[in-house]
């Protein structure tokens, strides 16, 4: 049997065609306009089946013998397991109030509906605890978009003329929208890239700017300042469009190429270039990604890049950056039960906090603060589902120092990791080919897609949904979860929309909720207060903020440790996301460590030079925080003077767990972003 769905191995959620046959998963395909020869693999969704029936799968709920957590684990039934977790919710609500108990969220069970029944969940349960991991991922960045015109912005690579990619590296995360850059490519689109590590895509560009890590901000300062020098602003958009277009000018005047190019490694005549190129270039679109996030100026630099969007006249227009039309959909979280005195453990970051209605909480750190240094109040109990914070989480030997300090962890996951370690209870979830679920990536474009089942779970695991309904009604949360079925759950929060998933069914490449629209703007305005792009908010101005990014100047050197630099002399870079693997996930999985056994730190040659290391010795890098060992991979894909480092490998290798590397106390002051991106180390070689 041959069925669509779409596959949440990473958060891309392809579109995929699935095989299987008497519940075996046999083969999957992403689905595709480009001809078979020139689509780009997945190896990921080539390896589907092995990891759908991984051994390694937890098929039963786990709870500890009767040694605790210095004991190991005994199988359990759901019934016993449930009731457990339960009883704990309740127990500590009792003793302590129901915000010591938090739900902390990883990205693999999705952002859609499985996040709003966690917030449903925990809301109606009375904790105001429902926290995600957005602040390193790209809610951060979602929140600059929306803080400037209303909604993030989705590039229309595939019509462009110009395609701005910064720190985005699509080849290896994202392939469908990997193969709309290489059709634009074929059409002549013009191609400039941001990046700090000459990818395949910064291989392929017109122009690639190896930015200094973590300098983003200023680049994007520069390249305004540029345009509005040489004027090539669209006048008519600004003038009737925007706010604060004069404070901008008056702010970017200090970030003249000429001045900060040697601070950002680069020449002045190729940001000159770039900016000329993006702005005389029409339409065109910024594709901006994860390399602006995990920085501790996100916020800002992020806003400035969006700047460049809105004086460009690129917003909203066919072959530039789209404003998405939403899906029309019930907001299923509850939030209104809470009482307004409970404060989340978020509370230092109140405008992250609310920039959104169902976007939630996300500065993921203010949980490891709220364990160990109990502000702004202790949490006791701890939920993870869909996350392996003891290795993705920054600083991660605090981060394990705090989930060794909880009174009680439930872990909702189908494998074992470094995080489940510490767990009282284990709950074995469902693959995604095994549940059906309304996924938020494919809402957000406005066409619904259904992530439909495509076989019966495996062993006694569940979907997430199912664990949540369970878990509600055991907590006395019968009303709020009144669904037998996902399907009903999913017709209810869909009604507004007028879609249902026996449409879905019927039509598996996704039903419009409306007709797509450009320039919407005219009629409505923007999203923001002023209905106009926001170059100057005036909400950021209440909160003792920059209203235009850095009009008070740049704030200086972002990267973790700088006061330090003496004595770690190289720039490291969290990296590189390989197409292998999804974050900690997968590096089990026989067919894909063939094809990469190991994690490397990429040296210039210059550095390995100086250092004696040659190609393939074991190196050691060091921070404040801790050290890692990997093999050496000599590489004029990075700057002199910087190294990066791979992600990913901690949870099967403990001596390379990136995270214990970064650095968690330099934040980003509105997102409480960590800059676990980049950081200053220093370099040794201890073998061959
Ligand atoms: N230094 C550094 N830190 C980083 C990053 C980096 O690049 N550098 N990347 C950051 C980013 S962008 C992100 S998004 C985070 C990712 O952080 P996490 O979300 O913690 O990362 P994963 O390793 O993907 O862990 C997902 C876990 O969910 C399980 N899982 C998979 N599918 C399901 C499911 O359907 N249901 C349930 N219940 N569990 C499931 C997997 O087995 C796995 O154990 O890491 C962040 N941390
Ligand atoms: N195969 C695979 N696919 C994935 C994932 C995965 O783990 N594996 N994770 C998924 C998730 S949760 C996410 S968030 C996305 C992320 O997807 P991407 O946004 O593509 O993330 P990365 O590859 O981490 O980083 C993008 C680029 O940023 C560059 N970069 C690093 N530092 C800087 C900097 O200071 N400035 C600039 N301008 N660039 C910088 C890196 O060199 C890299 O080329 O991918 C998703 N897809
Ligand atoms: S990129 Fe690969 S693993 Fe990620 S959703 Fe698409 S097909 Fe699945
Ligand atoms: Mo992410």
């Amino acid at each position: 049997m041959k069925k669509h769905t779409v596959c949440r191995l990473c958060s891309s959620c392809c579109p995929v065609e699935v095989h299987v046959e008497e519940n075996r998963l046999i083969a999957a395909d992403r689905l595709s306009s480009l001809p078979a020869g020139q689509r780009v693999p997945c190896p990921k969704l080539q390896a589907a089946p092995e990891i759908t029936h991984s051994p390694l799968r937890i098929l039963k709920p786990l709870v500890r013998d009767e040694k605790g957590r210095s004991g190991g684990f005994r199988e359990a039934s759901w019934d016993e397991a449930l009731d457990i977790v339960a009883d704990q919710f309740l127990q500590f609500k009792e003793r302590f109030g129901p915000e010591s108990v938090c739900w902390l969220r990883g990205m693999a069970a999705d952002w859609g509906a499985p996040w709003d029944y966690a917030n449903r969940l925990m809301n109606a349960f009375g904790s105001p605890n429902t926290v995600g991991n957005g602040s390193v991922c790209h809610v951060a960045r979602e929140m600059a978009h929306n803080y400037t015109y209303g909604a993030m912005t989705v590039p229309q690579a595939k019509d462009a003329r110009c395609i701005l990619v910064w720190g985005k590296n699509d080849r290896n995360t994202n392939p469908g929208a990997f193969e709309a850059i290489l059709q634009a490519r074929r059409q002549g689109t013009k191609l400039i890239v941001v990046d700090p590590v000459k990818t395949g895509l910064a291989a392929m560009a017109d122009l690639w700017l190896q930015v200094k890590p973590g300098h983003d901000g200023l680049l994007a300062m520069s390249m305004i300042h540029e345009i509005i020098a040489s004027e090539s602003y669209d006048r008519d958009f600004v003038a009737n469009w925007t706010t604060g277009f004069r404070e901008l000018r008056k702010a970017a005047e200090t970030f003249a190429p000429a001045r900060v190019a040697s601070d950002l490694w680069l020449d002045p005549r190729d940001i000159r270039e770039a900016a000329g190129v993006y702005a005389s270039t029409r339409p065109a679109c910024i594709i901006d990604g994860n390399g602006l996030d995990m920085q501790a100026n996100t916020f800002q630099a992020t806003r400035a890049v969006c700047i460049l969007r809105a004086i460009t006249g690129n917003l909203d227009k066919p072959g530039g950056d789209f404003i998405p039309q939403p899906v029309p959909v019930r907001n299923l979280q509850l939030k209104e039960r809470l009482p307004a005195r409970l404060q989340p453990v978020t509370s230092r970051y109140p405008l992250f906090n609310a920039f959104h209605p169902t976007w939630g909480l996300h500065a993921q750190s203010c949980v490891v603060d709220a364990i160990l240094e109990e502000k702004p109040y202790p949490l006791r109990m701890l939920v993870v589902q869909s996350g392996n914070p003891a290795v993705t989480m920054t600083d991660s030997n605090r981060v394990r120092k705090a989930l060794q300090k909880l009174q009680f962890l439930v872990v909702i996951d189908l494998f074992h990791t470094r995080t489940t370690r510490f767990a009282d209870v284990v709950l074995p979830a469902a693959g995604c080919f095994e549940k059906t679920q309304l996924n938020r990536a494919s809402m957000r474009n406005n066409l619904v897609i259904l992530q439909d089942r495509v076989m019966d779970c495996l062993g006694e695991s569940r979907p997430d949904w199912e664990i949540m309904f369970q878990l509600a009604r055991r907590l006395g949360l019968h009303g709020e979860f009144p669904w037998e079925t996902v399907e009903e759950a999913i017709d209810y929060q869909l009604e507004p929309s007028g879609i249902t998933v026996a449409m879905l069914r019927e039509r598996p490449s996704g039903i419009a909720a409306m007709e797509i629209a450009f320039e919407k703007y005219r009629e409505q305005g923007f999203a923001t207060p002023s209905r106009k792009v926001e170059i100057l908010s005036e909400r950021l101005r209440d909160h003792g903020l920059d209203a235009v990014p850095y009009m008070s100047g740049w704030a200086g050197d972002p990267i973790s440790f700088s006061d330090r630099r003496h004595e770690y002399p190289f720039i490291g870079m969290s990296g590189a996301r390989s197409n292998r693997f999804t974050h900690t996930q997968f590096h089990t999985v026989e067919a894909l460590l063939k094809m990469e056994p190991g994690g490397f730190v990429d040296i210039h040659p210059e550095d390995a030079a100086g250092k004696g290391i040659t190609e393939g010795d074991r190196v050691r890098v060091e921070t404040p925080r801790g050290e890692v060992c990997m093999r050496a991979r000599i590489s004029g894909a990075v700057h002199p003077g910087s190294l990066r480092v791979a992600w990913g490998w901690g949870d099967v290798d403990p001596e390379a767990d990136l995270n214990c590397l970064t650095d968690d106390e330099k934040r980003d002051v509105v997102t409480g972003t960590p800059s676990a991106r980049t950081f200053m180390c220093r370099l040794e070689k201890v073998g061959t």
